[in-house]
């Protein structure tokens, strides 16, 4: 049998980052309690979780930048609403959060949880904020508990015979 590695949801001890944009916050809000449900549900203490709020989803990154240099946290759940206008604004915004996200993600050894919704209408976001499509901020929250859990699992020191000197 191959040794499978995969995180679980168990949350337990895990120290969690929630930031969350307040433009559009009728729905970033309901992202934001979706994703403390899936915090509690798991086992993850209040005191474990401390929430950032930022003005708009352009100056996520920035901060979930700092929180990952910072090495105080497995993982930082992100958290924003997109809503497409009549301009490039939603195009050029959109295309910067998600590069800057992932960027970070992979410059620092802690989980992220991409939970930022972009739509092409209130109604589109809406539904993807805990109504037809589920909600962003549980399945992002579930996401970086599963990748914590995975992170640890492969900084574990690999079992094996002990040398002789
Ligand atoms: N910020 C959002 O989070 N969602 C949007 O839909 C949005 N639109 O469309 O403008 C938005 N703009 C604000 C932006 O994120 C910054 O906060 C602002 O430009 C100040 O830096």
């Amino acid at each position: 049998m191959p040794k499978i590695y995969e995180g679980s949801y168990e949350g337990r001890g895990l120290k969690m980052a929630v930031v969350v944009s307040r433009f559009n916050s009728f729905v970033s809000e309901r992202l934001l309690e979706g994703a403390l449900d899936a915090l509690a549900r798991h086992n993850v203490r209040d005191a474990d979780i401390k929430v950032f709020r930022v003005p708009g989803s352009f100056e996520l990154p920035a901060v979930v930048r700092k929180l990952a240099a910072a090495a105080g946290f497995d993982a930082i759940v992100c958290l924003g609403t997109l809503i497409r206008g009549g301009t490039l604004h939603f195009d050029l915004i959109s295309a910067e959060v998600f590069k800057g996200v992932a960027a970070v993600s992979m410059d620092y050894p802690v989980a992220v949880g991409m939970g930022v919704v972009t739509a092409d209408s209130l109604e589109q976001a809406i539904e993807r904020g805990g109504s037809k499509m589920g909600n962003k901020g549980f399945d992002a929250a579930l996401s970086a508990l599963e990748m914590a859990n995975l992170y640890r699992q492969m900084d574990k020191p690999k079992k094996g015979p002990k040398r002789s000197r």
